[in-house]
């Protein structure tokens, strides 16, 4: 890619959210989060465009447009709205995305919706942002379609006069064929994935499923080369495929868990939990991270080592998500019976077992909290990556911090050899993991979190956006050491089975 070729980035939302404030007109704020830090400075200097919804409709679109105008200037690069229709907002978002798609490729296929007017308007949304896309961009640039909102973006921009060289990624896992044939749009899908130049999954386990589906289901396709990318020949096309495990911002994690705020925060929160340990989960509301998993795991934890009692507390953090979706009323239901329950059976004077919120934290309590804890527990049923187990790590100032990863989470691809391991499933598996990482001798605490702050250290999300854009370019992508030097310590292919086999 030459300097003059620009970037173009389209995800399903905008780095920029939009309030409108009664008789104040709207206010934005920045989004946060590692992809917008890791994506601003090379749109700056790319002189790239950000394209995505700003959570407004058709109607309001043109009132914002100046609004956004007005942004690109101040942030440095340009952003562009897509308007939804209140309709589309259920139909594409709640309905395609969030009740076929997202339940589909975490496993949960009884939870799907395969409502047609959703696949209807999935289409039609995937249009508009490519109508949005070839108009705001010039044949030379790069478009980097983010997330499983706009698998079939490229597809409709290839219908346009002038072709657009495109790059996908996916956050979520991909699943394995038995599952995604069940979707009743298999064929389509999977044909329009095969529009873009690159995809990029999290893990290889996500690009084999993916291969996997591809040689059954389009037959007249071939596979090329092996390695961290692989080669999809459709006639005269080829689509390269690889995995490139999203990452975080290390420094500024770590950074902000030093700042004076931070530190006196986690000073605080010690003097709060004297003489005891603190397990932290940090999950979005969402049937796929486990919690009811976690909670009876650390319900069994606290009954067959009673030593544990009065010695640790589970500060359980879970954010507000998809609330217009009814699964999520339920799952937030029997979380919050689930800790109910374990209260009532071992809460006594001065010790609460279970400190449970609803709702967000800022960005500093967040980061206190990561640095105040010993242990993080992450239950995940399934998980593309999972941030905050890279986050907590980054912020682990101490050293001493120890992390429990779900087998199913993308993140054990990389962490494996140095977080503790659990199946979810199996609620004996958690207790043991709880009771284990409570005991772990200081010097193998230090040992192991100092090889995952190293590894997360190095292939941070700046090498993530390097690695991914090199690939667009079909450039050569260097030693991944993390992803290299893995010795499974479970019987061979074990972790192709379950889902998170590194190479
Ligand atoms: P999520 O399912 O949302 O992401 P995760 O990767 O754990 O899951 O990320 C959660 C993010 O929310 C973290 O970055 C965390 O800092 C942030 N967060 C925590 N508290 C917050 C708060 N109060 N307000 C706002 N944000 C908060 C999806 C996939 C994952 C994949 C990521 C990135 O499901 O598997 O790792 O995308 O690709």
């Amino acid at each position: 890619m030459t300097v003059a070729e620009r970037l173009i980035v389209a995800s399903n939302r905008l780095p920029v959210v939009l309030d409108r404030t009664p008789g104040e007109g709207w206010k934005v704020s920045r989004g946060s989060g590692g992809l917008v830090t890791a994506l601003e400075p090379v749109l700056r200097e790319r002189e790239g465009t950000w394209i995505g919804w700003p959570g407004v409709s058709e109607d309001e679109l043109p009132e914002v447009d100046s609004v956004l105008e007005r942004e690109s200037g101040r942030i440095g690069y340009r952003v562009r709205g897509v308007g939804l229709t209140p309709r589309e907002e259920e139909d594409f978002y709640l309905g395609f995305s969030n009740q076929v798609i997202w339940p589909l490729f975490h496993d949960f296929q009884t939870q799907c919706n395969f409502d047609p007017t959703f696949w209807r308007a999935y289409r039609e949304v995937n249009r508009r942002f490519a109508k949005v896309i070839a108009r705001e961009s010039a044949p030379n640039d790069f478009i980097w379609v983010q997330d499983y909102h706009l698998m079939s973006v490229a597809e409709e921009l290839s219908q346009r006069p002038s072709r657009r060289r495109t790059g996908f990624f996916l956050h979520i896992p991909f699943p394995p064929l038995d599952l995604f044939v069940k979707l009743p749009w298999r064929f389509t899908l999977l044909r329009s994935l095969l529009h873009y130049d690159l995809i990029g999954f999290q893990t290889a386990r996500d690009r084999n499923n993916f291969i996997h589906c591809v040689q059954t289901l389009a037959p007249d396709v071939t596979v090329e080369g092996e390695g961290r990318v692989v080669e999809v020949r459709i006639g005269e096309r080829v689509v390269r495929v690889g995995a490139f495990p999203i990452a975080i911002d290390f420094d500024e994690f770590a950074d902000s868990a030093a700042s004076n705020a931070v530190s006196e925060r986690v000073a605080r929160l010690w003097s709060e939990f004297p003489g005891r340990q603190i397990i932290l989960g940090v999950d979005r509301l969402d049937y796929s991270k486990g919690i009811p998993h976690k909670l009876q795991g650390f319900r069994l934890a606290l009954e067959r080592y009673p030593s544990l009692q009065e010695k640790v507390s589970l500060v359980q953090l879970v954010i507000p998500s998809r609330e217009d979706i009814p699964e999520y009323h339920a799952i937030r239901t029997e979380i919050e019976r689930l800790v109910g329950r374990i209260s009532g059976e071992f809460t006594r004077p001065g010790w609460v077992p279970i400190h449970y919120q609803y709702g967000r934290w800022d960005r500093e309590e967040l980061i206190a909290h990561y640095r105040a804890a010993r242990i993080n527990l992450v239950t995940s049923l399934k998980d593309g990556m999972n941030l905050v187990a890279k986050e907590f790590s980054a912020a682990s100032l101490e050293g001493d911090g120890v992390l429990i990863l779900s087998e199913y989470a993308g993140a054990t691809a990389q962490l494996q050899q140095d977080a503790i391991l659990v199946n979810p499933y199996d609620v004996e598996d958690v207790a043991e993991a709880i009771h284990t990482a409570c005991t772990m001798p200081e010097e193998e605490r230090r040992a192991r979190m100092g090889r995952i702050r190293d590894k997360i250290r190095k292939e941070d999300i700046f090498w993530w956006v390097d690695v991914f854009l090199k690939a667009a370019r079909g450039e050569d992508l260097g030693e991944w050491s993390s992803l290299d030097a893995y010795q499974p310590p479970a019987p061979p292919g074990f972790f192709d089975a379950v889902g998170t086999a590194s190479s």
